[in-house]
């Protein structure tokens, strides 16, 4: 079935509404970030760049790296950005822009996110590499569309509900996990691992007490001392939940890679948040290229 221009928006110039890029702008392997200001922290070890791109938060810029072409997008902070980001590269991979039609071959793309976190356990040091396992998701995005129970795991979320006593007030916890062949290329003795949840905001929704006071003020103790078999909770952010479960959901390989600049556990910030971010660019950037 095709779709109105209200549904499927496109610019003069038949790019897509928001990330400003056609099909052809658009790589198999696209490194998500948060900042607009990183994508050049991560373009800046291309081999070349063959087209860049901007619209609001949106930076893109395409390029090969070591012979691998990439693309490198800035999501801007939140899952809300992600619904848009995501949409909006799907729609470019896998329908035809001319007629609306969704294409008969499927084209996947792999996703990582480099990004930054907050970690939840005393014994994940600040400029440290955290992978998510899964996405705890404490946004709600993915209760938006249909069939997303498919792709999250309601034992471990009923355990966390029950653990932290989650409010009915609040949407639904979700969990989604990584991509497994992603897991195995990004992940080595540099890196650990652990749920990774995401919040709807940086203060409040993460337990930060400055004027307003957090609802539950102690969420984090909750989060920090949650476990299911071997799983526990490492880090905070506010993007990894809605990536995995987009991802999955529309057939993508999906993994989240975060530095650690802050350790909420020990109330510490990271020195040199920069240099931390961009070894972790580098690292990723080797492994994908590999
Ligand atoms: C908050 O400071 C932002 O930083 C983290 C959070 O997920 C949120 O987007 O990630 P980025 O550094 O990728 O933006
Ligand atoms: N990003 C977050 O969302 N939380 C933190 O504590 C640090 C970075």
């Amino acid at each position: 079935m095709s779709k109105a221009s209200s549904e499927l928006i496109l610019n003069a110039d038949g790019s897509i509404y928001h990330c400003n890029i056609r099909p052809e702008h658009l790589a198999d392997i696209v490194i998500t970030v948060g900042d607009p200001n990183r994508v050049e922290r991560v373009s800046q070890h291309f081999d070349s760049i063959e087209h860049k791109a901007s619209k609001r938060e949106i930076v893109t810029h395409t390029g090969t790296y070591k012979g691998t072409r990439m693309t490198v997008i800035s999501t801007g902070m939140g899952t809300d950005n992600i619904d848009i980001v995501f949409s909006e590269l799907d729609a470019l991979a896998n329908i035809d822009l001319a007629t609306g039609e969704i294409k008969s071959d499927f084209r996947k793309l792999s996703f990582v996110r480099l990004g930054t976190s907050g970690a939840l356990q005393a014994d994940i040091p600040v400029d440290s590499y955290v992978i998510g396992s899964h996405g705890l998701g404490l946004d709600g995005l993915l209760h938006y569309y249909k069939g997303s129970e498919d792709v999250m795991m309601p034992e471990v979320e009923d355990a966390f509900i029950s653990h932290v006593n989650w409010s009915d007030k609040k949407s639904r916890p979700y969990l989604v996990e990584a991509s497994a062949s992603l897991m195995n290329k990004l992940a080595s003795d540099q890196t650990k691992q652990g749920i990774t949840a995401t919040a709807c905001g940086f203060y409040g929704p993460q337990g930060r007490f400055l004027r307003l006071e957090p609802n539950p003020s102690d969420i984090n103790e909750y989060l920090t001392s949650f476990s299911y078999n071997d799983l526990r909770i490492t880090n905070f952010e506010m993007e990894t939940s809605a990536i995995y479960g987009l991802a999955k959901m529309m057939g993508h390989e999906a993994l989240s890679l975060n530095a650690i600049v802050a350790n909420r556990i020990l109330g510490e910030f990271s020195q040199d948040p920069y240099t931390t971010v961009d070894n972790m660019i580098v690292y990723a950037l080797d492994r994908l290229a590999l």
